[in-house]
């Protein structure tokens, strides 16, 4: 069984969806999913609904039957833990800060955290091949930061999580207490990123912010720069499928767009 962990609100519910279809083509091993969601006082997005994720439920029982979903409503913890401090509203979103808070639910040995804007391309059981037995976590390095901000800056769109090591270290507690106290631009990335002491770094095909290789697991649609033939910086997600098309040339998830929209006529629509 691999577990993994996405965390958000109705927003990004599609991205979600999308990312699962892949996971289902590629993963044969049965697969976990964690859905942390949350709706607060100063935010009018609802959260993802029961009845959402029992229909996800039953599309990945149908790709294989030991599939399992888990849902959270983390509302009241989130409130509790984030109403009135200075990162309440982060650069992204509140609900960027969610997975902060999955020691506090979850109980399994090793965890992949997915962001939402990321697409599978080949089998997550490529994670079992990183040794993270005494680290707290497995990271790829951000493309970005590590020219502007430091070279061992990473991305938490991905990680690779030793749960019971982290729940020993209390990395994720640690962050949530920086959060409170002061404010950090990339909030949750910064914060995990000061106190995370035992990591390992792993290539690119895992967290993949560039164009897709024959190797990539992940691919990530997070912000970009793009040089010729005009400076531009872009960022645009796995559901505008126009842009996939025209800016990216991407053509990898045809399929699963088409699975999408039979499966799921009743969330959000691609963009076109
Ligand atoms: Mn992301």
């Amino acid at each position: 069984m691999i577990h993994v962990l996405q965390t958000g609100n109705q927003k990004i519910f599609h991205g979600i969806c999308l990312n699962v279809l892949s996971m289902m083509k590629h993963t044969k091993e049965p697969i976990h999913l964690h859905i942390m969601t949350m709706e607060i006082s100063w935010s009018s997005v609802p959260k993802i609904s029961l009845e959402s994720c029992e229909y996800l439920k039953k599309v990945m029982k149908g790709y294989n039957f030991e599939n399992e979903l888990s849902y959270y409503d983390v509302s009241k913890d989130f409130e509790e833990t984030f109403k009135n401090t200075p990162n309440m509203n982060p650069k992204y979103s509140p609900a960027s800060l969610i997975r902060l808070l999955f020691t506090r639910y979850l109980d399994c040995d090793k965890l992949i955290y997915l962001d939402a804007d990321t697409m599978t391309c080949s089998s997550l059981e490529e994670f079992k091949t990183i040794d993270i037995e005494n680290k707290e976590m497995a990271v790829c390095l951000d493309y970005l930061g590590k020219f502007w901000l430091k070279k061992d800056y990473f991305n938490s769109g991905v990680l690779y999580i030793n749960v019971k090591r982290v729940k020993e270290t209390g990395l994720f507690e640690k962050a949530i207490a920086l959060l409170k106290e002061k404010k950090l631009y990339f909030s949750d990335q910064t914060a995990l990123y000061k106190y995370c002491k035992e990591k390992v770094y792993i290539p690119f095909r895992f967290n993949e912010q560039r164009k897709i290789k024959n190797d990539t697991v992940i691919k990530h649609f997070c912000k970009g720069i793009r040089y010729f033939p005009f400076f531009k910086v872009y960022n645009y997600k796995q559901w505008n499928v126009k842009k996939l098309h025209s800016f990216f040339k991407i053509h990898d998830f045809d399929d699963i767009f088409e699975a999408y929209e039979r499966l799921f006529p009743m969330e959000a629509k691609l963009e076109y």
